[in-house]
This record gives structure tokens, C-alpha cells and sequence, in this order.
């Protein structure tokens, strides 16, 4: 049973402020980690900086465990300060000046001995919409490089591919949050809220009390099962064929709603008929699911009035994520269900529209868009010749480094030395490199490869706005300047860009507070007319709290809440079914590697933990990973909860230790993906890519567990338990006949009440 506590959160922390703090001093901003972003008060004292959840449409002043430890990164003592120059193979405190020299002279020796593509940049979405729109800039005009990606790539590439094939346009949930429990069945489909974007609890939790069903497709019970009437544990990579499956049902009952069908979509024939050519059985041998729990599927698909399916990163981030995606939109279609994908980062949203994409400009169009093109360059001042096409995607980019086609890379708001598969390799071609500049608020694993790190600012240091899962546009008002010795993101690029020479840089740094406003209406400049269209939202209407949604074209409007409730994006008004041929995942299970690895999120981190491992709470919290795996599977391969095991996949393997769940399928195993060095879960993941969006397989890999002998049984046997066991390990073939059926469904009693305020420990780990 969980406590029902819906007290506003507060959180003070305790600070030696290194600048005087002047009493009470206050920012409203939105958080710095997923993308609900929710609304909070940062107010700084003479003891630290505290943190209060506000009364906004978003949160309603819950903040959950990472908003209200997101104070500790105020006056952390590991927080860079200095520029960093490598002298010697070391990295070395330096003067702006000199760092700043190095910058310039190593991306300009590199245009003139390799050509403008040998320099590139890799950006993340955690950062501003200002801060991605300049860097999109940055790349094409001051280093004129068509290779800009970002950490998007990893994230949310399969879901927008599919979202702008299927309906023509990617806006995540194309409604807001207030309209969750307005639906009588929601499909959560490889999506854990509950541990990553726990304040979508309070309105899962409203329609729950509302009598709304919940099916819940997860190789594993996680807490947000506890929410199913109906709980899928489905092999991993077999959602293509359970959508196609609950589809092929549907149709074959005559269940699909024909009148939507006809009046608001296209191609449903297509593939009606080539479901007919899918046997029922070679789909549901794919799903690894009883055909009992995929009747009580359809059966609940086919009974609701409003069904809402969502999916997140378990569906999508493996080699065919897009057509995963696809086939749950086709579900979705078929039924008339509202669809929606739930973005991960803050600004995962914003930060996919406007040209940190390495095929994209500002407004999500197409950088191939001639009249885009010509708008955009205009602005910029460059002629349309001048600006480049489209570069390599986030892990061609690094491999084009691994190459050495690249030979200078300018890194911000991204850690891709720990968020790229099969990183290893990452790692060494980021070493080797003649040119790495990382722009970064803490030392990460990036950063301390590079030849020059330039301190950036948190998120609270520099204003800016960020479009959050919904589709709403928020402000985040600055708290302070970054401390002594720190700059502002914006600062930094505008510096490099004027260095480079570029004239389309003039803007007035004496007072770098009033560049984010300056930059933003540049930037809805650049987005007017185009699909993503900022034009009217403005930072004085945001100031005055008018709730703002993209499409907003100009201030008399408010924009479109619900994106798609007139029409589609398509020049017909109309969403387009998608015929999806069948492929498998990338890697196969072998004797030698009989079970599946998936890697996913715990509630207390932030991907790839360089802010939250910092956290002196968090890091209490949850201080380690843990491979997690069935009971019965262990049991086999003589596994104990607590000690360790040795996890090994084709590329990689490392010690971890154990922890027992029932609630996970038998073949699966499952490790985090917070942690760098040995136990980082990149060591592990492949290269396979998904050949429409670029996604990486981060979520399946063949894998094998094997007990490590104690000193013990080293000094009894010499050593050879480490054989017998691999042997175990290597007789084990999983069939979906270990799955355990029949899984309980949650008693009422057990629901999470609501998820609030200082009382997350309710969705503490417990897979
Ligand atoms: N606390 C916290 N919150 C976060 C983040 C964080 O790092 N920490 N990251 C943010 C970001 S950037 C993102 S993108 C989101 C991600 O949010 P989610 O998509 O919810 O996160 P994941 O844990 O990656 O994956 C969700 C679930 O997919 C399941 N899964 C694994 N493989 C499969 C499969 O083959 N099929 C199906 N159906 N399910 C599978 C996993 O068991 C897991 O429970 O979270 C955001 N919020
Ligand atoms: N195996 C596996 N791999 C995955 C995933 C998975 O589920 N499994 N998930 C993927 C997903 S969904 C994502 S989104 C990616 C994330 O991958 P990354 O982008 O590599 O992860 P982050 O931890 O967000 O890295 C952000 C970096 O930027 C810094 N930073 C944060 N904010 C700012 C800022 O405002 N300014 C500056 N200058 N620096 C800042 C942080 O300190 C950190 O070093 O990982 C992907 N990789
Ligand atoms: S749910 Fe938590 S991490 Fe996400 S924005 Fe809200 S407080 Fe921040
Ligand atoms: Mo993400």
C-alpha cells in the first residue's frame, strides 16, 4: 500500500555558496531532467538553494525525487570552473584565452588540411531550444560542416520516423496531459512512467481511479504494471509481432472501426491483406506471450470506447524500431485509438525540431527543403549555396571520426563516450582523435578524453525555453550567473563562432543575460511558416504564464493543444497505414549466449548519471547497478542474490552483481544504464542500426551470466568452477514455455495513491 501525501515537495540542501547570496532570491523555472518539465521554484537563501514545486497545469507542485535533488548541483564541489587544456597527455587549468585560442586554431587547421567535413558537432536534447537552434547554426555557418547529430538520435529517431510516415508530423503525445484520463483503456507499450517520468503517475492514477484498463506491454513487471488489468511480459524485439497480432485478431473478428477507417485514414487494405499472409502462429511464437493473455488483449482492445495506446524506449530502441512503432500506430488506426510516444528528455520535444538533427532546419523541415533553405539562409545571411546538406547520423558521426573523416569535434550536452553502443570502441576513436572540445557543467567520460573542456552552465544559470512532452512551451528563468570562472553555453559558442570568423555571430556579449531572449526571437524568426512554428510564442507571453502549444503562428493564437483532432498532417488530411514487412532483431541468441540483455532506467538516475551519481542523496539511494534475473533462471546457473556474476555479451563482459525478480521473463536480463567505465551497459550493446532512423539496439543483445567462483572455491578447484559454470550456462535454451502465465493482476489496494511530493520513495526500485 502506498502513503496517499499530497504535500507541495520542498527540499532544501545545504551549500557552501561560493557567491553572496543575497536573501531570497528567487527563479521560477522547469526541471532539468525528463521531459514532463515540471514547473518549480528555485529560490536561493542564505543557506543553499532550496526547491519548491509550483502550482502549474504540468505538476501541480509535486516534483518528484531527481526535481528535488536537482539543487545539489548548485555549488557542487566537483563543478567545472576552470578551461581545461591536454599538456602532456594531461588536462591542465588554463585562461579563457588560452583555451579558447586552442579551440579556434585546432577547428581552423583542420578546415584548412582536411576540408570543412572533417569538423563536426554532437549536441544533446537536455539543453534549451535556444542553445540547439545556435548549435544548429554553429555547425552549418561558423564551422560550415553539414555533421551536426545529437543524443536524439539514441532516443526518440524511431518514434518521430514513424509518427511523420503514419501521420505527417511528430509532436509525442499530440494532446496534453489533461486528457490521459479522459480514456477508458491505456496500452503502455515499453514504457516504465513510473521510474521515468513519475509525475504522469498523477493523471495514470486519476484515470485509474476513473475505472480506466490498463494493458502494460513489459519483459518485466515494473512498478507501472502494477497499474494492469493485464500485464504482457513480451520477449524482447516481439512488439512488431504482438501489434500485428492484436491487429490480424481485430480484423479477422471484424472489430476494427470501420467508419474512422474510412473517413480519417488511408491504406488500410494493404495491409489487411498482407496480415492475411502472417499465420496467427508465427506471430505468436514471436510474441513469447500465452495465447490466453493476447485474447484478454484483443478482447480489451476491441471492448474500449476511447482507447489511448502509448509506447516509449522498450519498443523502439532496437534495429526495427520504426517499423515497431508503426505497427502499434497501425493498432492505433485500425481501432480509432488516440496514439501518442512519450519523449524522454526535457527538451527532447524542442530539441528534435530545430536543427541539431543532422538532416533537419529550424521548424522541423528538411534541410533538402529548397524554400526552407532559402528562408533560413536568408536569415542567417549566408547565400543558399553556402549552406551545407545534410550530414551523418549520431553513431555514423562517430564512426566517421573512428575513421578519421572526422577529425575535430565540438561536444555539448551529451555524453556519447557512455550513451553509444558497443562504446569501447567510441571511447578509443574519441581518444585518437586530433581535435575534442567538450563544453560541459562536470567531468564526464567525454569530457575527460578531450583536448580542450570548456566549463558550461546548469541549466538554472542561463534562461531558456524547452517544449516539453505535450508539445507545450515553457520558460526557464535563469536563478543566477554560472559561477566565477564558468560561462554561459551561449556565450561560449557565440565566442568560438566570432573567432572562426563568422560574421552571422555579431550578437553584444557585455550582457550574456540578455542573449537567450535575443537568440529566441531569431529562432521564431527561422520557424515561421514552417511545420514546428514558434513565431508567436514569445518570452513575454510565457512571462505573463499563458499556456503555449507549437503550432503558434502568431500571438493571437495560443497554438493547437490537440494536434490532430481536425486532421492529419498529410497533404489529405489523412494517416497512412503502413505495410510492414517482418524482420527480426540484429542479434540472435546462440548456445553460447542463450539469454537476452535489455538496458533501461532506474528511477534515482539520469541517463548516463553525470549529474545524479554526483547527487550525495540519489547516489545513497541507489549506489550501484544490479543485473537483475529471474529466480528460476538463476537458480540454473547457480546464482545468488547479491553476489557476482559475470555478464558477457559478443562484445564485452564484466562483473555485476545479482539481484533476484520474479517479475522479470525467464531469457531476459536487465541491467541500467547510469553508470560508466566497467559497468557501463554500452560495453555491451551493438552497433546494429535501425536502417530508417539510425536507432542503436540498446534494448536486446545475446548474453550469458555465469557465477564468478569466490576465493574459496579458486583455492578448492583451481579455477575450473569458472569453466563448469560458463558450461551451465551454455546448455540453457529458453523457450517461451518458461514464461510463467497467469501473472497476478494488482488488488486496487495495491495502486500507487498518488505520487507526490517528498514521498517518491513509493516508487523506489523494486522491478
Ligand atoms: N529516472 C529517470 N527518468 C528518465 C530518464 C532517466 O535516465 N532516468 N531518461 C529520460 C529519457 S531520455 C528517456 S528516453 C525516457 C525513457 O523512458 P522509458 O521508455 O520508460 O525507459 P526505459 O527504462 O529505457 O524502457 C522502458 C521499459 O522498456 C522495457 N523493455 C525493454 N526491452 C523491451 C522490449 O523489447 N519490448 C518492450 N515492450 N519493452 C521493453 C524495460 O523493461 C523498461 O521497463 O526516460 C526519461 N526519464
Ligand atoms: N544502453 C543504452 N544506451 C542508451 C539508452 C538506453 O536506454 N540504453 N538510452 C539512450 C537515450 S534515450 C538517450 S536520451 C541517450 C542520452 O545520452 P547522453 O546525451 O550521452 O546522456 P546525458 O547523460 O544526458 O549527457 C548529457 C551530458 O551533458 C551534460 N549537460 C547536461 N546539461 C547540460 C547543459 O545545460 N549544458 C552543458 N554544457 N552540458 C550539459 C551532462 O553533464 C552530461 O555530461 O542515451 C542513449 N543510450
Ligand atoms: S517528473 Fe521528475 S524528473 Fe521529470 S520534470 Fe518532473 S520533477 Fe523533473
Ligand atoms: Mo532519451
Amino acid at each position: 500500500m502506498l502513503p496517499d501525501n499530497t504535500s507541495p515537495s520542498l527540499t532544501k540542501v545545504s551549500t557552501t555558496a561560493t557567491q553572496a547570496a543575497s536573501p531570497d532570491t528567487h527563479a521560477d523555472t522547469h526541471c532539468c531532467y525528463c521531459a514532463m518539465q515540471c514547473q518549480m521554484r528555485l529560490t536561493e537563501t542564505l543557506e543553499g538553494v532550496t526547491v519548491q514545486g509550483l502550482d502549474h497545469p504540468i505538476n501541480k507542485t509535486k516534483l518528484c525525487v531527481l526535481g528535488q535533488n536537482s539543487v545539489s548541483l548548485f555549488d557542487h564541489k566537483e563543478r567545472l570552473t576552470q578551461p581545461l587544456v591536454r599538456k602532456n597527455g594531461r588536462l591542465v587549468p588554463v585562461s579563457w584565452h588560452e583555451a579558447m585560442k586552442k579551440v579556434v586554431d585546432g577547428f581552423k587547421s583542420i578546415q584548412k588540411r582536411s576540408g570543412n567535413s572533417a569538423n563536426a558537432v554532437y549536441s544533446g536534447a537536455s539543453v534549451s531550444t535556444e542553445k540547439a537552434y545556435l548549435l544548429g547554426k554553429f555547425a552549418r555557418v561558423a564551422l560550415k560542416t553539414p555533421h551536426i547529430d545529437y543524443n536524439g538520435r539514441y532516443c526518440m529517431s524511431s518514434a518521430a520516423k514513424a509518427a511523420i510516415m503514419a501521420f505527417g508530423l511528430d509532436r509525442g503525445m499530440n494532446m496534453p496531459l489533461e486528457d490521459i484520463p479522459k480514456h477508458d483503456l491505456i496500452v503502455l507499450v515499453g514504457s516504465n512512467p513510473a521510474a521515468t517520468l513519475p509525475i504522469i503517475m498523477n493523471y495514470l492514477l486519476d484515470a485509474k481511479k476513473q475505472g480506466t484498463q490498463f494493458i502494460v506491454i513489459d519483459p518485466r513487471k515494473t512498478i507501472t504494471a502494477n497499474l494492469a488489468t493485464l500485464h504482457l511480459p513480451v520477449k524482447l524485439g516481439g512488439d512488431l509481432a504482438l501489434a500485428n497480432l492484436l491487429l490480424k485478431h481485430i480484423i479477422a473478428g471484424g472489430h476494427q472501426n470501420a467508419d474512422y477507417i474510412a473517413e480519417r485514414t488511408n491504406n488500410f487494405d494493404n495491409v489487411k491483406s498482407y496480415l492475411k499472409s502472417l499465420t496467427a502462429y508465427s506471430l505468436s511464437r514471436e510474441t513469447g506471450l500465452d495465447d490466453t493473455d493476447v485474447a484478454q488483449a484483443v478482447q480489451l482492445l476491441t471492448s474500449a470506447r476511447h482507447p489511448l495506446i502509448l509506447t516509449g524506449r522498450g519498443n523502439d530502441q532496437n534495429s526495427r524500431g520504426v517499423d515497431s512503432t508503426l505497427a502499434f500506430i497501425n493498432l492505433a488506426l485500425a481501432i480509432g485509438a488516440n496514439y501518442g510516444t512519450l519523449t524522454g528528455q526535457a527538451n527532447g520535444q524542442g530539441g528534435r525540431e530545430h536543427g541539431m538533427k543532422a538532416d533537419q532546419l529550424p521548424g522541423y523541415r528538411l534541410i533538402s527543403d529548397t524554400a526552407a533553405r532559402q528562408q533560413v539562409s536568408e536569415l542567417w545571411g549566408i547565400a543558399e549555396t553556402e549552406l551545407p546538406q545534410a550530414g551523418y547520423s549520431a553513431y555514423e558521426l562517430l564512426q566517421a571520426v573512428g575513421q578519421k573523416e572526422i577529425h575535430g569535434l565540438f561536444v555539448l550536452g551529451s555524453n556519447p563516450v557512455v550513451s553509444s553502443p558497443d562504446k569501447d570502441n567510441v571511447k578509443a576513436w574519441l581518444k585518437d582523435m586530433r581535435h575534442l572540445v567538450v563544453v560541459d557543467n562536470f567531468m564526464s567520460e567525454t569530457a575527460s578524453l578531450a583536448d580542450v573542456v570548456l566549463p558550461g552552465s546548469i541549466w538554472a544559470e542561463e534562461t531558456g525555453t524547452t517544449t516539453n512532452l505535450e508539445g507545450r512551451v515553457v520558460l526557464r528563468e535563469a536563478l543566477k550567473p554560472p559561477p566565477q570562472g564558468a560561462k554561459t553555453d551561449l556565450e561560449i559558442i557565440i565566442e568560438i563562432a566570432q573567432q572562426l570568423g563568422s560574421t552571422a555571430f555579431e550578437y553584444d556579449l557585455s550582457q550574456p543575460e540578455l542573449l537567450p531572449e535575443y537568440i529566441n526571437d531569431e529562432f521564431r524568426l527561422a520557424t515561421k511558416g514552417a511545420p514546428a512554428d514558434y513565431f508567436g510564442i514569445s518570452y513575454a507571453r510565457l512571462r505573463q504564464g499563458e499556456e503555449l502549444f507549437w503550432p503558434c503562428p502568431d500571438e493571437s493564437t495560443t497554438g493547437v493543444k490537440r494536434i490532430f483532432e481536425k486532421g492529419f498532417a498529410h497533404p489529405d488530411g489523412k494517416a497512412k497505414f503502413q505495410v510492414i514487412p517482418f524482420t527480426t532483431l540484429a542479434e540472435t541468441q546462440s548456445i553460447e549466449f542463450p539469454l537476452q540483455l535489455t538496458t533501461g532506467r532506474y528511477l534515482q538516475h539520469y541517463l548516463t548519471g553525470n549529474h545524479t551519481r554526483r547527487s550525495p542523496m540519489l547516489s545513497k539511494k541507489m549506489p550501484e547497478p544490479y543485473v537483475e534475473i529471474h529466480p528460476d533462471t538463476a537458480l540454473k546457473l547457480k546464482l545468488t542474490d547479491g553476489e557476482l556474476a559475470r555478464l558477457k555479451t559478443r562484445r564485452a563482459e564484466s562483473l555485476f552483481k545479482v539481484k533476484l525478480s520474479s517479475k522479470i521473463r525467464p531469457d531476459v536480463i536487465f541491467i541500467p544504464m547510469h553508470w560508466e567505465g566497467e559497468q557501463g551497459a554500452n560495453r555491451f550493446t551493438s552497433t546494429a542500426l535501425d536502417p530508417q532512423s539510425k536507432m542503436p539496439e540498446f534494448k536486446a543483445a545475446a548474453a550469458s551470466l555465469t557465477a564468478v567462483p569466490s576465493m574459496d572455491d579458486l583455492i578448492e578447484d583451481d579455477g575450473m568452477n569458472t569453466l563448469t559454470n560458463a558450461n551451465r550456462a551454455s546448455s540453457m535454451v529458453f523457450s517461451s514455455s518458461v514464461i510463467p502465465t497467469g501473472i497476478p493482476t494488482v488488488i486496487p489496494q495495491d495502486i500507487p495513491q498518488a505520487n507526490t511530493g517528498s514521498n517518491l520513495s513509493l516508487f523506489s526500485f523494486d522491478p
